[in-house]
């Protein structure tokens, strides 16, 4: 409270209490309480986002994009951009950092795992919703806050210069599982460059938690973490949710069901703009999340852990095998997916 608390006065003069906020592994987040209304607080991981007045501009630009809707239709809450006191959307503290606060979606909750079908259809209605909403967003009106991010032969060329020789059971498993599918890098970025799959505006970071549930309705009600809101894939943010949701553990696997209610239940939205070849890139998008993400763990614990925050220096290690795991359970089951795919595209 003491360090944070000449942070939060720049935002409101009443501050009452601060509490830390939810998991994520970038952003330092807090809930300031205020004589009024309550708000978020956020730290923007310098490490991480190299010009935090882009991310700025870019929420700004989607939030009047969305004004602009029709109410009735939106039916997701984005939060409010608010002000310091003298008016400006960040604070710079004389450490270099950079906060900024968000209005606080009440009576909401965000979770980490799945917890019924009911679940995965709002996660999958909520991700198509906010594609359709943006996808007469032109994706040249937003900056790109995170270059690199999601192109995943890129994260394998960084990891091949990091690239050693296993010491444990654990990064066998990583080099071995790298070293024999890494062939499924290129698929995306290739279709992308053949001009197959367009670039659209994506969130870029849709995993489960970042999908607030109204607490009394287990309804969706917001997506919030917009810092990666730029060009991009749909498919990124689609295999991306897909890996958050369906991830089951003891032992690591895909979970079939869940992924047929959300799919379902995105495509119902998002079928007014999916085109043939965004179909016939599900699959590819569905296998490469994973494998990227376990790339990024990896790489990550192969530098010293400067990206994801860790509790210990092997996490991000473990994080990565799991993906992994996860990875070989979709490959597992990639008839009865591809023929989920394609009873979705024909009904
Ligand atoms: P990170 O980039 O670190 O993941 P997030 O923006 O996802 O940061 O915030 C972390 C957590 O804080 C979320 O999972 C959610 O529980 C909570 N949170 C963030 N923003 C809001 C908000 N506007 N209203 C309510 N809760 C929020
Ligand atoms: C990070 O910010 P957070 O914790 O929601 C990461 C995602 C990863 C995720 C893995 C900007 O998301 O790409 O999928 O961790 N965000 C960024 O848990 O790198
Ligand atoms: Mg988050």
């Amino acid at each position: 409270m003491n360090i944070l608390l000449p942070i939060a006065q720049q935002f409101a003069s009443e501050v009452t209490a601060i509490t830390s906020l939810g998991n994520g592994l970038i952003n330092d987040t807090y809930r300031v309480t205020t004589a009024s209304a309550p708000f978020v607080l956020q730290r923007i991981n310098p490490a991480v986002f190299p010009a935090p007045e882009q991310i700025m501009a870019n929420l700004a630009t989607l939030n009047r994009h969305i004004a602009q809707k029709n109410a009735a239709s939106v039916k997701l809450q984005i939060p409010e951009l608010l002000k310091t006191l003298d008016n400006s959307l960040l604070y710079q503290h004389e450490n270099g950092d950079y906060w900024r606060a968000l209005s606080f979606i009440a009576d909401s909750e965000s979770i980490e795992t799945i917890g019924t079908i009911g679940d995965a259809e709002q996660v999958g209605s909520a991700l198509g919703r906010f594609h359709r909403l943006i996808s007469d967003l032109n994706p040249a009106l937003l900056h790109d806050t995170l270059p690199g991010f999601h192109i995943t032969p890129d994260y394998l060329h960084q990891y091949h210069q990091l690239e050693r020789q296993a010491v444990n059971a654990d990064e066998r498993y990583c080099t071995d599982f790298i070293a024999r599918f890494e062939f499924i890098a290129d698929e995306l970025e290739t279709a992308k460059q053949q001009g197959l799959l367009s670039l659209r505006v994506i969130h870029g970071d849709p995993k489960l938690n970042n999908f607030l549930f109204e607490q009394r309705s287990r309804k969706i009600v917001s997506l919030i973490d917009l810092d990666t809101v730029k060009p991009g894939l749909v498919h990124y943010d689609i295999g991306d949710c897909l890996r958050s949701c369906c991830y089951r553990h003891d032992p690591v696997t895909f979970d079939l069901a869940i992924c047929s209610a959300l799919l379902t239940r995105y495509l119902n939205e998002a079928k007014a703009f999916f085109t043939e070849h965004d179909y016939h890139a599900l699959y590819p998008a569905i296998r490469l999340l994973p494998f990227e993400l376990g790339l990024r763990f990896y790489s990550d614990y192969l530098q010293g852990n400067h990206y994801f925050k860790v509790t210990e220096p092997r996490q991000n290690l473990r994080r990565a095998a799991n993906q992994f795991r996860l990875c070989a359970s979709i490959m597992a089951q990639e008839e009865a997916l591809k023929d989920l795919i394609s009873r979705l595209q024909n009904t």
